[in-house]
């Protein structure tokens, strides 16, 4: 591992900037530093792309890191926000590189394994994890993709289901509805299709209302989209806007529509309303891929790709919010899919 303490040839200026920018917002493992000394150090920042507050699929990733570095007396870890001005990305993380104090560089988002491939190649000793992205190749760059295509798919199955159920204001309705944060090719080219393939095999009359916030954290804009979603005849709406959601979930509950949550347990959020769970198991991922660069094992270079046989993407129907909002029918439908993936009767591919 590198030494935590070096020497750099910034001027003090460019440091106290570097410092600025990267406002650390939590620190963990102080003081567990143990007796030999600073070499034996293991420094990890974790590199938010947004801000964690209202996006699950960042808390996870923190928590996890951070979980993993309170099991080795050596690490800290360091989370730093990068903000939602996605130019800012870029200069971040060379900064946070160019501070060369980081023995691993953790972050999360498909946009990253490009970015850290620039800041690579002026860098190329830093070392990255990234997790919900894919780059293989680069000797520093370790990835983790989740198969998104089942995650949505999941999704999409249990929105359609319940739309054709009728038992909203709406009644029985052919439409179900998607709100995302931005567009991005992994949502344009992968969760949307599969969204709207998965209700297609309960009907092929099935449409997808399709609808982007621009940014992920407007409710409000979130609440406005909805609302004009569910007057146009979708009664059933997943969401995938980070803070935005809360706007979703807030119109939905106030017009007995019904929102399927992704990436994290969501019953709990308006129990009634969220109506379906499709989750990602990033802090596990997060966790156990820390633990392996931790133990010196994680395979830089390559690039994987995990799903629900992995146990890295799921539904969650055991929670007694779920059980409460959804009929048995539903439910019984719902399962028998998940059997058929799980058992790889049914490969969605990814
Ligand atoms: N998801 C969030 O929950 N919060 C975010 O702030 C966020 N920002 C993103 C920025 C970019 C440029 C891209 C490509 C995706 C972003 N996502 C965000 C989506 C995230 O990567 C993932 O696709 C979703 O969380 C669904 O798992």
């Amino acid at each position: 591992m590198r030494r935590l303490i070096h020497t750099t040839r910034l001027p003090e200026w460019a440091l106290a900037v570097t410092l600025m920018l990267l406002v650390p917002v939590i620190f963990s493992g102080c003081g567990k530093r143990n007796d030999a000394g600073p070499a034996s150090r293991v420094s990890i920042a974790v590199f938010v792309p947004g801000v964690m507050s209202g996006s699950p699929i960042y808390e996870m990733l923190a928590q996890g890191v951070q979980r993993a570095g309170s099991e080795y007396p050596q690490a800290e870890v360091q989370v730093v926000e990068a903000g939602y001005n996605q130019a800012e990305w870029e200069p971040k993380l060379t900064a946070l590189a160019a501070a060369k104090s980081y023995d691993l560089i953790v972050s999360s988002n498909p946009s990253l394994p490009a970015l850290a491939q620039a800041v690579s190649a002026k860098f190329p000793e830093q070392k990255f994890l990234l997790l919900d992205g894919e780059i293989s190749g680069n000797p520093a760059i370790y990835t983790m993709r989740y198969n998104q295509r089942e995650q949505a798919y999941i999704a999409g199955h249990i929105a359609a289901l319940i739309a054709q159920e009728g038992k909203t204001p709406i009644g029985v309705s052919k439409k179900i509805g998607l709100i995302a944060g931005q567009e991005y090719p992994a949502m344009n080219t992968i969760m949307l299709p599969a969204y709207g393939e998965a209700a297609r095999t309960i009907d092929p009359a099935f449409k997808v209302d399709f609808r982007v916030v621009g940014n992920w954290f407007d409710a409000g804009r979130g609440a406005e989209l909805a609302l004009d979603m569910i007057r146009s005849g979708s009664a059933v709406i997943l969401c995938v806007a980070g803070g935005a959601n809360e706007g979703v979930v807030q119109a939905a509950s106030e017009t007995g529509a019904k929102v399927i949550w992704f990436d994290t347990n969501g019953y709990g959020i308006r129990p009634g309303t969220v109506a379906g769970s499709a989750i990602l198991r990033q802090d596990l991922a997060a966790y156990e891929q820390t633990k392996r660069f931790l133990d010196g094992t994680l395979p830089f270079g390559t690039a994987e790709v995990v799903g629900i046989k992995d146990g890295y993407v799921d539904f969650i129907e055991d929670d007694q919010n779920y059980i409460a909002a959804v009929s048995s029918e539903v439910r019984a439908k719902q399962a028998e899919l998940l059997r058929r993936i799980r058992t790889g009767e049914l490969v969605l591919g990814n």
